[in-house]
């Protein structure tokens, strides 16, 4: 593959930069950047990057120079350059109308804004476009538009203008602006030192009335971070805008985040519980990201798992403080199985920190962001809160204004505790998740725990060491917990001896405290399932024992009476109830067989699923009506405290009962909804009764204005439509007027969603994969960045028989040979066909 960037090739740049002006003249079809930027001097050529811009004219100290453009960027030639410090001054031109790709300078509804991470500023101006060239902005901006935003705070400004200026040293990647006719939700906060932060959310007119769960989100964010790591925020201003077409969830750029409007507008007719969980914890993400992220940055892209497993892990602890701990681990641990030990698992594999890439766009993964957080938190386990409280002031301390690696934060814990933490960092640079075995023996009054650990091999990487994996575990005996710790195991295998009753039951790798595949001997779940005082464990058990019946096909009443058990058990939160109820996904049970070494078939997959739920229903019968009713939340609509769980619980004792006695009640149910909520699980359950044609025309017909909840609209459709009519659905969905598919949300509402049904997507004549297939390639051209994320949806295709890997292959073959395959895509592909 041409163009692989490698870590082992990084050097710093030649000539550091000290400031940057920027002016920018906005236009649809042609913007103007004028971009002043001080070079400290250094040595060799300058190579500057750029990507599809007019250079209309360039000066160096105000000498006309002509540099060598190509289609990557410019070099001026050492000899055209002064000795030290110097000031290149450049004009581009550039079209934001037509920028599809969605970074660098682009349109959305009217408003003029940037994406620039990872390499968007190149879109802009010619620049060093890496995350160690860090320096102070400046910007103007020339519009006849009333709002006009960039970083930092604001210094002066004019009838069409105004300037900004941000003292904090920046790489480009946090730049932004933007322009247009927005209006704002105004509010501010006093930092624990007493500074005075105005707080604003700009949005459309018309969504002003649901940002007010962003803005309590933020405030909540903010003094989180005072709390419990000690940061407190370094401008006068904090600004979020919110757009309707945005590649990714929300960006951290300094002082003003620009976030795609799922993670801010909500109400409780528009949003579901979901969605207010979402927005809490992605502000709060972007937030966070202020310290770990922007005031200590990544040297290069290599090492972004350094701001975004810290930061993922950070907003991870904050919503387990604002809501409940052991329901969010059990979530975070669903889509870290689902969506890491997946990517783990197949060709796409890669280390938490990769050794090279193609287009770094493609490694933005749960790679890095989750299974990066997992190692935070391991770190965490490993030292105990002192140790980390103490590595993490050093981080602060030490690197306040650096482009870091991971060896730098490594460093920080070993410095901080004394200890040798030099095998840690294989965790970084392993790819393949590791299986855990543990074994137990009970012997002269004690407990031995006997672990061993292996990794399998991934692509590129045969041979693998062991890690450091802390185990926390406690011994179980019907009287209670006689008995709980941590071990670290270090080596391939060790034992743990521990003073025990005969009979003991252990409960093992508690609270998931590392990302492995636990495998430990039969026996013991029911009881754990019962007993267990850890309450992840708990829920794991029940995972367990339906896995024994959905994937070794053994006896389902230990699952069927557990469940019984649980739902009526009122002691238990509702949210947590419901955790308990739902079956690992059907993708998930595929990777599972795949991992016993037999080949999953997804209708048989699907078939025994819809009966496991059958079977429950049955069990629970005439309870459930009385159950449903009694769990569900009375009153009005809140997204916080007990409500969201009650709603969950209650929705997922509905779908037991349709399951029962069809789909009435879920059809009430629909009517009498007062929330998004509720409203949207019952139409899922219409949706897979097949009964849902009446509700899904009312629901359309009411919020066919309102993007977002539209966009649900779709995905219900392409998620939930039974196999053997999800293809037609998602075909004709596609032909719909509404159906908008350069929006990144409403493209992912319907293609990558009809693939996460599993059974449909995986149908035996190969025509999902070719659906799918098609729109990649109709919207690889128009965004590569988009279409290649959701190309991933193929990384599984080994897992499956001889004749679905065939039907696949053919469809990757096409995508590989298509002219003018964008890079993006051609580096998936061709590692997915390579895996
Ligand atoms: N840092 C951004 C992600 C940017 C995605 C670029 N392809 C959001 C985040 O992780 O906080
Ligand atoms: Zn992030």
């Amino acid at each position: 593959m041409t163009d692989v960037t490698r870590l082992a090739d990084y050097a710093p740049f030649s000539h550091p930069v000290r400031e940057v002006h920027l002016t920018f003249r906005l236009d649809p079809d042609a913007t103007t950047v004028i971009a002043k930027v001080a070079f400290e001097g250094g040595s060799g050529d300058l190579r500057l990057d750029g990507l599809d811009m007019e250079l209309v004219s360039a000066t160096i100290d105000g000498t006309p120079v002509t540099p060598q453009v190509d289609a990557t960027g410019l070099t001026v030639a050492a000899t055209d350059l002064p000795e030290g410090p110097f000031t290149w001054e450049a004009e581009t031109r550039i079209a934001p109308s037509k920028n599809t790709v969605l970074e660098g300078l682009y349109i959305s509804n009217g408003i003029y804004c940037t994406q620039c991470e990872a390499e968007g500023f190149r879109r802009i101006t010619f620049f060093p476009d890496r995350p160690d060239v860090m320096a102070i902005y400046t910007v103007r901006i020339e519009a006849d538009l009333p709002v006009l935003l960039s970083n930092g705070n604001l210094t002066a400004s004019g009838e069409g203008w105004a300037e900004w200026h941000d003292p904090w040293p920046k790489p480009s990647y946090l730049f932004a602006l933007v322009a247009g006719d927005l209006e704002s939700l105004d509010d501010s906060f006093t930092t624990r030192s007493g500074r005075e932060v105005a707080l604003r959310i700009w949005v459309q007119h018309k969504d002003l009335d649901r940002c007010a769960y962003a803005m309590e989100s933020l405030k909540k964010a903010m003094a989180w971070d005072e709390r419990e790591y000690g940061r407190e925020y370094d401008l006068d201003l904090f600004q979020i805008v919110a757009v309707d077409d945005f590649n990714a969830g929300a960006m951290e750029n300094k002082g003003l985040n620009v976030f795609n409007t799922r993670y801010v507008l909500a109400s409780p007719e528009t949003a579901t519980d979901a969605d207010f969980e979402g927005i809490e914890s992605v502000i709060a993400h972007e937030y966070f990201h202020n310290w770990t992220g922007n005031r200590i940055t990544c040297r290069d892209w290599f090492q972004l798992s350094l701001k975004e497993g810290l930061t993922v892990y950070r907003d991870q602890c904050f919503t387990a403080d604002m809501r409940s701990a052991p329901v969010k681990r059990i979530g975070d641990v669903r889509i870290l199985r689902a969506a890491q030990f997946r990517e783990d698992a197949g060709p796409l594999a890669h280390p938490v920190r990769p050794e090279s890439y193609v287009e770094i766009n493609n490694f933005y993964t749960a790679t890095v962001y989750e299974k990066g957080a997992e190692l935070i938190r391991m770190l965490h386990a490993i030292i105990g809160q002192e140790g980390y409280d103490a590595a993490l002031a050093l981080y602060f301390d030490r690197h306040d204004g650096q482009a870091c690696t991971i060896e730098d934060w490594l460093t920080c814990f070993e410095d901080a505790t004394g200890r040798d933490l030099s095998h840690f960092l294989r965790w970084y640079e392993q790819a393949g998740t590791p299986t855990l075995t543990a074994r137990h023996e009970h012997r002269d009054g004690q407990m031995h725990l006997t672990f061993a650990q292996s990794t399998p091999p991934t692509p590129g990487q045969p041979d693998k060491q062991p890690v450091p994996i802390p185990i926390r575990w406690g011994l179980l005996t019907e009287a209670g917990e006689v008995a709980s710790g941590t071990f670290t195991l270090t080596e391939a295998e060790d034992t743990l001896s521990i003073p025990a009753p005969e009979g003991a039951v252990p409960s093992l790798l508690r609270d998931f405290s590392a990302p492995v595949i636990l495998k430990q001997p039969a026996g013991g779940d029911a009881f754990r399932l019962a007993h267990d005082t850890d309450p992840f464990n708990r829920a794991e058990a029940g995972r367990a024992l339906a896995l024994a019946t959905l994937v070794d096909g053994e006896d389902a009443e230990p699952w069927l009476d557990g469940m019984v058990r649980t739902v009526t058990d009122d002691t238990l939160d509702a949210a947590f109830r419901a955790q308990m109820l739902a079956l690992p996904g059907e993708a998930e049970l595929a990777r599972a067989i795949a991992a016993s070494g037999r080949t999953p078939d997804p209708d048989a997959i699907h078939t025994e699923r819809r009966a496991l739920r059958q079977a429950l229903a049955e069990k629970l019968a005439d309870r459930l009506a009385d159950l449903e009713e009694a769990i569900r939340p009375a009153g009005p609509y809140s997204p916080d405290g007990d409500a969201p769980g009650g709603r969950a619980l209650a929705n997922a004792l509905l779908g037991l009962w349709v399951l029962n006695d069809g789909p009435a009640a879920a059809r009430a149910a629909f009517d009498d909804a007062t929330n998004l909520t509720d409203s949207l699980a019952a139409l899922g359950l219409l949706v897979s009764e097949g009964a849902a044609k009446d509700a899904l025309a009312s629901f359309h017909a009411r919020w066919h204005d309102t993007p977002l909840v539209l966009d649900k609209w779709f995905g219900v459709q392409a998620v939930a439509t039974p196999p053997g009519d999800a293809l037609d659905t998602v075909r004709r969905l596609a032909e719909h007027p509404d159906f908008t598919w350069r929006t990144p949300n409403r493209f992912r509402a319907l293609i990558p969603a009809f693939a996460a049904n599993h059974a449909a997507f995986h149908r035996a004549d190969g025509a999902g994969y070719r659906l799918v297939a098609d729109w990649l390639m109709r919207m690889d051209p128009v965004n590569p960045s988009v279409a290649a994320r959701s190309s991933a949806v193929f990384e599984t295709w080994r897992r499956y028989d001889s004749a679905r890997q065939a039907l696949i292959e053919e469809q990757l073959e096409r995508l590989a040979s298509r002219d003018g395959l964008s890079r993006d895509m051609a580096e998936m592909v061709g590692r997915m066909r390579a895996g």
